[in-house]
């Protein structure tokens, strides 16, 4: 039996009729083991009284066994309900620990949204500290009916769609809730579930054959094919339930480390188990019902994203290893040769005096200050790295003892773990080795002393160098050697040594999980390439351990920082690009992917990795372009400048010790890369647009075609093509050596942007030209996007003549909008211009919903008509036909209509 517990809070009863599944044992439900698979065996699976041996695989006992019992009514808490779960046999475990007593707690939020939660009925454990964005009360006509199991029965729960009945969320299997290791299972809907991060994903919909595991927790871990745990934490999926394209997703709220398996029960029916080494269980879910309603409502949630500056949608020029200002003069000059629009140039830690934050190498880099101020002249603005840890040397050092001043770095949890070797100085401080060449301790962003130490360093800082915008990386933390000899760059003339954490519950937890045996996990321990988990953090009122908010340490290094770069720049719009992020990230940062390497498959992951953080609500993303290990050839960087010109965030960035790579570099790079930036630049406005949406309502910026056309089956397969908002689609080469390539358009008609032409009335799969210095870019049918004259920058092109390209549908109608605010500062809707542009009947009607003075002395100019039927006779604006003038493609049929109308008015152009 199971008891549904409405939102009214009438109880009633209905009987289970899956309820007997549970009976039958789950044999495809793994038990994991700390070694990894590769040693399950009977003798292993013995070991684990939570674990059964049957037909040669080890799965976890049945429910009945293993599980919990719920133990009493549920209680009406006046925004859900709560009842109370008993381990059913205390002595059936996994690692031990396990906790008796279990409250599970069902919250209602908005009608579309409710939270989960399972925790300990005796003592408070760890909860993630990030605020969340809750209502205040539970919202009437809820979408979904939470499920429990009746008084006395083995505990399960769902959560069904009231509107089809179909379940969504369906616990299968034992829960186990132990001190380090909790556990529990769902079936799935279907397979086509997305998202979970950040992970070496190379399909944006996840493998459920054979059986997939991926770690999750923040690490500094370069991109790669192997299932890998990267620099982030994302533990929310969606999934598409039915053909309809009904949707949910799912966050479990936690930033212990966990990792998530998909696979397919006996019966073929997808499953998902979810595993965390800390915490409690912590679950909400959003019930769309479309796949973008779920990203919408989750933002709501957890924030929604920054709105950048114009100036940082531009071009970013980046490398490690200019080693000079004569390195950065000399790629910007290839730049300005070519006429290669950019709008930033970045600085890597190359700059740094012996790799010290705050300040700059005054041999190699003496007259850094002249050189930002060419880039100033030059209409760029300056993006400066910085890595949170700093170097020991406290006498020479004034930031680390300003720091130390004011008590701001993370300590051992316990005096009595402080290396006998510890500097005298560094009190009992975790001390690491990063880039200087000294040893390193790290500041706690959670603590706010340490917030306003860091704030006060980037505020002197920028009094030496006048940098605009702020890049944190190495914010995992990442740190390097640790448990290992030394660390691979520990200077030869010393004594071995490196950070060696404890053996103990917290750095060596029962059941590590699969990032131990990872990537470059060198000790294997969850500590490698990072602190240990025995250490302290506060955020000044309650004191956190590091292996409860390892992952929330690039979110707070990001928050600290974009309030430090608003004291700077006041009434401007932060630019704080992390390379660690979690939940909540996308309210300050923006992100690129991380260290992946010139190699085409790499190229492909990135278009996956961009479409997950858009799911993520951090639309503000990119890769490095051109790939950051190794070198590309000529036709690898042109084809992945042309992708990179539509990433969100667009920046080419090369590692250190590598030929340069900027597009300059080959002079087919540069006029490839100059043609399909200026086409970017061109269609900034709409850009800029979708950015003013993610940031008032939470929507993707970039988006996978299945949001798109959410009940095209075909559609939630494809990840080598992309949209920008639901009306420009993406189709870049990622194959070496094609000159075309097969391209899904889904219902409609699809213009080519540039030209007009109609290459295909969807659904269909065609084959399109694509040579080497074209990529395939297409307008949808019955989209209008804005566009501006572009330029070299966006100081100059946000001035410049604008325009529309209007593609008809099959009805002969088009819509669209023209978003402007000047391009920074706070946004106050009522100051920002918005129009509303509606093509029906032939005519064109322009409506002003405000701010038409943001707008002033900006004119339209162009109108480019894509399936236009037949050459006009006259063209009037606002009944008058002075000035317009036409020119009528019959083979294309392409209108291009040429008038000077200033945006700030309401018009009507007539076509007849
Ligand atoms: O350990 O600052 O991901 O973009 O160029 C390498 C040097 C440190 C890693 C970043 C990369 C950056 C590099 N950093």
């Amino acid at each position: 039996m199971l008891f549904k517990v409405s939102p009214s809070l009438v109880l009633f009863v209905i009987c289970w009729a899956l309820a007997t599944a549970q009976q039958t044992k789950l044999q495809a439900i793994e038990c994991p083991f700390p070694e990894g698979q590769d040693v399950a065996s009977e003798t292993e699976c013995g070991k684990y009284t939570a674990c059964e041996w049957t037909n040669g695989r080890c799965h976890v006992v049945d429910a009945h066994i293993g599980g919990y019992q719920v133990v009493g009514d549920p209680v009406d808490t006046g925004r859900g309900f709560r009842v109370n779960l008993q381990k059913i046999d205390p002595n059936v475990t996994m690692f031990g620990g396990d906790i008796i007593n279990l409250i599970f707690e069902a919250i209602y939020h908005e009608a579309y949204h409710v939270q989960i939660k399972i925790y300990d009925a005796d003592n408070a454990r760890y909860e993630v500290p990030v605020p969340i964005n809750l209502p205040a009360s539970a919202e009437p006509n809820p979408l979904y009916t939470v499920g429990v199991s009746g008084n006395g029965d083995t505990f399960h729960f769902n959560v069904t769609r009231n509107s089809n009945g179909r379940t969504m969320f369906r616990s299968m299997g034992p829960l186990t809730f132990e001190d380090q290791f909790l556990q529990f299972h769902t079936w799935l809907s279907s397979t086509y579930l997305y998202g979970f991060g950040e992970n070496t994903h190379t399909s944006f919909r996840h493998v459920f054959e054979p059986r997939t595991t991926f770690p999750i927790f923040a690490r500094d871990q370069p991109v790669g094919t192997e299932q890998m745990n990267e620099y982030g934490q994302h533990p929310y999926y969606m999934v598409v339930e039915d053909d309809e394209g009904n949707s949910h997703s799912v966050l479990l709220y936690t930033s212990n480390a966990m990792e998530y398996s998909t696979f397919l029960l006996d019966d073929g029916t997808p499953a998902l188990t979810l595993r965390t080494i800390g915490g409690i269980i912590d679950i909400h879910v959003f019930l769309g019902p479309t796949p973008e309603e779920t990203n919408v409502q989750y933002a709501t949630m957890m924030g929604y994203p920054a709105f950048p500056p114009y100036w940082s949608l531009g071009f970013h020029l980046s490398r490690w290893g200019y080693n000079s200002t004569t390195g950065v003069r000399e790629a910007r000059e290839r730049m300005k040769a070519m006429g290669i629009p950019q709008d930033v140039q970045t600085m890597d830690i190359d700059y740094m005096y012996r790799q010290r934050d705050f300040t700059y190498d005054p041999t190699n880099w003496a007259d850094m200050p002249d050189l930002i101020q060419e880039l100033h002249n030059d209409n760029l603005r300056v993006t400066l790295i910085l890595d949170p840890a700093l170097v020991i040397d406290f006498d020479n050092y004034p930031p680390a003892q300003r720091g130390k001043d004011a008590d701001v770095f993370i300590k051992w949890s316990d005096k009595a773990l402080v290396p006998a070797d510890q500097e005298p100085g560094t009190d009992d401080y975790m001390v690491g080795y990063v880039w200087p060449d000294n040893k390193t301790i790290f500041p706690d962003f959670l603590n706010p002393d340490a917030q306003a130490w860091w704030i006060n360093e980037l505020k002197l800082f920028h009094d030496i160098l006048a940098y605009d915008s702020i890049w944190i990386d190495m914010n995992e933390p990442a740190n390097f050697g640790t448990n290992l000899d030394k660390p691979w760059n520990w200077p030869p003339e010393l004594e071995p040594w490196s950070l060696k954490c404890p053996d103990n519950a917290l750095d060596s937890p029962p059941y590590p999980t699969k990032m131990i045996r990872v990537g470059d996990n060198n000790s294997n321990k969850i500590s490698d390439h990072t602190i240990c988990m025995s250490a302290n953090q506060t955020d000044g009122t309650t004191t956190y351990l590091h292996y409860d908010v390892h992952s929330l340490y690039g979110w707070s290094e990001t928050v600290a920082t974009f309030q430090g770069l608003l004291e700077i720049f006041p009434g401007t719009r932060p630019v704080v690009l992390s390379r660690s992020t979690f939940p909540g990230s996308g309210q300050y940062a923006v992100h690129w992917l991380g260290d992946n390497s010139a190699d085409w498959e790499h190229m492909h992951m990135s278009i996956v990795g961009m479409l997950d953080f858009n799911m993520f609500g951090l639309p503000m993303v990119g890769a490095d372009v051109c790939g950051f290990f190794n070198e590309p050839d000529m036709e690898m960087c042109a084809r992945w400048m042309e992708l990179g010109a539509f990433y969100p965030f667009s920046r080419n960035h090369n590692t250190l010790g590598m030929q340069d790579q900027d597009p300059g570099v080959w002079p087919e790079v540069g006029a490839i890369s100059r043609d399909t930036l200026l086409l970017r630049y061109k269609y900034l406005p709409f850009l800029y647009s979708l950015f003013h949406k993610a940031h008032m309502h939470g929507n993707s910026v970039v988006r996978p075609l299945l949001n798109v056309f959410p009940n095209d089956l075909t559609a939630r397969d494809v990840d080598d093509q992309f949209f920008w908002g639901s009306s420009l689609m993406i189709a870049p080469v990622i194959t070496q050596g094609a000159t075309s390539r097969d391209v899904y358009f889904p219902e409609g008609l699809w213009y080519e942007l540039r030209y007009g032409v109609l290459t295909a009335t969807g659904p269909i799969t065609q084959t399109v030209n694509a040579p080497m210095e074209f990529i395939p870019l297409f307008i949808r049918g019955g989209a209008i996007l804005p566009w501006q004259e572009p330029a070299e920058n966006t100081e100059l092109s946000k001035m410049n003549a604008y325009g529309l390209t209007m593609a008809l549908d099959a009805t002969g109608t088009a819509s669209g909008e023209i978003f402007w605010d000047g391009g920074d500062g706070e946004h106050v809707m009522s100051e920002a211009y918005m129009s509303h542009l509606n093509f029906a009947a032939n005519a064109l009607n322009m409506t002003i919903m405000h701010g038409e003075t943001a707008v002033s002395g900006l004119n339209l100019e162009t109108i480019s008509i894509y399936g236009y039927p037949s050459d006009p006779t006259t063209i009037t604006v606002n009944g008058d036909a002075t000035g317009v003038s036409w020119f009528f493609d019959n083979v294309i049929k392409v209108l291009e209509v040429y008038l000077n109308v200033p945006l700030s008015q309401n018009f009507i152009i007539n076509f007849n």
